[in-house]
């Protein structure tokens, strides 16, 4: 029998990943865990829709073209099945007036070894959207007799699960940066409460028998807690960063290769354990390139360090997006064989390379590396 799911970490050679699709992507309809406003390009605060069709279009066309380029790599691809994103949706709870999409699995599926776990999310647009994965979860459950196909547990969502809801980024975007994290960073508090469980999958660094989770605006403690207690045989680290929105830590701090992690030269970690245990094992730590762009592009909700989010064909090698020309030369220089790929495009639709995918299959076993620990981390 085949198997088909096995990945440990983010640099073990590469043979089988999915890959996003831009298709109906929604600027989403407000909700406590989500606020667009957006005036100048079409949608100002309260209103909502898909995304416009030719810049749709431009991004279905980049991640093709990504798709080809993983293929002649000799990976094999994946890709969802859209739904009407369109429409509203409901649990007994609460009503939600649209979705958003499916371009950035990686945000839902958190493949650690010969397992993948759909993230619980932290975002009712979002609650739905393993539904357009299930049919290629469904596969490899029916031909992979060892794929441990795990879903966390769904959230209510209520009220209760945000900080004054929707108020919450009012209030927090009114002050500057440095004072929201202050106020917010600092305290590990943004809009999420503690009520229950919530995590993106996007959230979780991995390394072997180490995952970093960040505790983000996607991700509560008690979501680090369930990931603690579900994968027993890991090491499971909460991590922080000088941001004042953090979500999803894959344009703040990613492995390159064992002994080799890149940090975003902004975004620097503020846990004391992390630093030492990177410390304690050797591990370099090198801040990134400065990104191409000076501010995001028009309707897009990720920041401009998707300089950074990068997907490694294997430890020698990376996919880099094409214009990010400091970011590739900085690769050259640590010894990268760098691969170019246009992805500007797909940013509004939720992200970049690393964004865009999700892991199947790595060659490679389960590896400690970091030996030494930090009692009590
Ligand atoms: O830095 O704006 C990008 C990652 C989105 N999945 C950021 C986060």
């Amino acid at each position: 029998m085949p198997m088909i799911v096995n990945s440990w970490n983010e640099w073990d050679p590469l043979k089988h990943i999915i890959v996003g699709r831009a298709d109906g992507t929604m600027v989403q309809a407000p909700e406590p865990a989500v606020v667009r406003d957006w005036p100048e390009y079409g949608f100002p605060l309260g209103t909502y829709g898909p995304l416009p069709k030719d810049m749709e279009d431009a991004a279905n066309e980049q991640l093709d073209n990504f798709v080809t380029l993983l293929e002649k790599h000799g990976v094999t691809v994946d890709r969802p099945e859209p739904l009407d994103f369109r429409q509203s949706v409901s649990t007994p709870d609460w009503k939600q007036d649209s979705m958003f999409g499916i371009m950035p699995p990686r945000d839902i599926l958190l493949t650690v070894g010969n397992e993948i776990v759909e993230a619980t999310m932290s975002a009712r647009s979002r609650w739905f959207e393993f539904l357009a994965y299930r049919p290629l979860l469904q596969r490899y459950f029916k031909e992979d007799p060892n794929f441990r196909w795990e879903a966390a547990p769904k959230p209510r969502l209520t009220d209760k699960s945000y900080v004054d809801g929707i108020e919450f980024w009012e209030y927090a975007e009114s002050m500057p940066d440095e004072e929201q994290i202050e106020r917010f960073t600092m305290n590990k508090q943004w809009n999420l409460t503690e009520e229950e469980p919530l995590f993106d999958a996007a959230d979780v660094g991995r390394f072997g028998k180490d995952l970093f989770v960040q505790r983000s605006t996607t991700t509560n403690g008690a979501g680090i807690d369930w990931l603690r207690r579900h994968f027993p045989e890991h090491r499971v680290h909460e991590v922080l960063f000088y941001e004042a929105h953090p979500m999803h830590i894959d344009a703040t701090f990613i492995p390159l290769r064992p002994g080799l992690a890149l940090s975003n030269r902004q975004r620097v970690p503020l846990t004391e354990e992390m630093k030492q245990l990177f410390a304690l094992n050797d591990w370099e730590i090198v801040p990134c390139a400065e990104p191409a762009l000076d501010e995001k592009p028009p309707l897009c909700f990720c920041s401009v360090w998707l300089s950074m989010n990068t997907l490694l064909l294997d430890e020698n090698t990376i996919f880099v997006e094409e214009q990010e020309k400091a970011q590739q030369e900085q690769f050259y220089q640590l010894g990268f064989e760098v691969i170019p790929v246009p992805f500007w495009a797909v940013g509004p639709f939720g992200g970049g390379l690393h964004c865009a995918t999700a892991d199947v299959y790595r060659e490679g076993t389960l590896q400690d590396y970091f030996p030494k620990q930090i009692p009590g981390y």
